[in-house]
């Protein structure tokens, strides 16, 4: 996994960069011009890996600054000296307080959860996977059918709840969104600890009436959370998304989706570092259970094993 981020950041592989190897043995005061040059295409390079140009600025920054000059000492190898460094950045510029979704949800009954996202990015698919969640956790979940544009959408998400045993409201393909949404939580509102997951219609970023259409799913439903979820494999766009949604209803974080299908592993970089916003989940496959909680530990974890 992240294949492509831990070679560009030179870890996961046997041998440090020797332009690392060199600027490390040189000591505090002498020529550290390797040091600039790895530093700078390091930089262009973890571009190719999905992090954006700021975020790779930082990055490269940080670890000239933690590498210039830096001794070895006795029994440490060049290795740890460098993935030290490199983990040390990732702490700084990606540490983001990922709240517990089960506690929050635990505050409130019925706690209202809205899926939003692009087209295929994987709201379907991550609302059953966050049913089966739940419910597993002790809580009453109800689905709400709020994709009426696509065709197939309906019987998509009934067929989640049937396999699941999770109670799905759904009106009629054209129906309006808002209304099911308003139906599912009055539905919900009957049990004592109950979640709501909205299931929405994909959103492309130049369709204005699907844009408001979610706009108005809010002010009817008015989730406690809304969550985007972004495909992995979509690479910088991932940010573009992020901001758009977040600028038109406001999101409170992100699922992160296929992340199996060979991501590199970079937009997780650049989505905690630029939008500041946590990463509840990461969808590695097709099965309910391809569902794993983020934490940083986790992606450093995946980075340096
Ligand atoms: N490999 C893999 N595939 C996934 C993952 N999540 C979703 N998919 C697949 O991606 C495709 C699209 O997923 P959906 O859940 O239908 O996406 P959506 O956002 O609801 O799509 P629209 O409703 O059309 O906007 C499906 O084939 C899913 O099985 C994942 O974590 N890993
Ligand atoms: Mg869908």
């Amino acid at each position: 996994m992240f294949e492509k981020l831990k070679e560009k950041l030179g870890i996961g592989k046997k041998d440090v960069p020797k332009e690392i190897s060199d600027s490390l043995t040189t000591g505090i005061g002498k020529p550290i011009g390797n040091l600039k040059e790895y530093t700078g295409d390091l930089k262009i390079s973890l571009l190719e890996a999905d992090v954006s140009l700021p975020v790779s600025e930082k990055i490269s920054a940080s670890l000239y600054d933690k590498l210039n000059g830096k001794r070895i000492k006795i029994g440490e190898s060049r290795e740890e000296v460098l993935m030290e460094a490199v983990k040390s950045t990732i702490r700084e510029i990606a540490t983001v307080n990922i709240p517990d979704i089960i506690k929050m949800a635990e505050s409130k009954s019925p706690y209202v959860i809205m899926l939003v996202g692009m087209n295929g990015t994987g709201k379907t698919t991550s609302a059953a996977k966050l049913a089966d969640m739940f419910k597993r956790n002790g809580f009453y979940v109800v689905i709400s059918a709020s994709d009426t544009f696509r065709a197939g959408a309906i019987e998509q998400i009934s067929l989640h709840g049937d396999n699941l045993g999770i109670k799905v409201i759904k009106h009629n393909a054209g129906g309006d969104p808002a209304a099911v949404a308003f139906d599912a939580i009055k539905h919900a509102s009957r049990f004592k600890k109950a979640v709501v997951i909205v299931d929405t219609a994909g959103r492309m970023q130049n369709n204005k009436n699907l844009l408001e259409e979610m706009k108005k799913i809010k002010r009817v439903a008015n989730p406690d959370l809304i969550i985007l979820t972004l495909d992995a494999l979509s690479g910088n766009d991932a940010i573009n998304q992020a901001r758009m949604f977040d600028e038109a209803v406001g999101v409170n974080g992100f699922i992160l989706t296929k992340i199996d299908a060979d991501a590199k592993g970079g937009s997780i970089l650049t989505l905690l570092a630029e939008m500041k916003k946590p990463i509840f989940f990461v969808g590695n496959g097709q099965n309910y259970q391809d569902f794993i909680n983020f934490s940083l530990d986790w992606y450093l974890d995946k980075l340096f094993s």
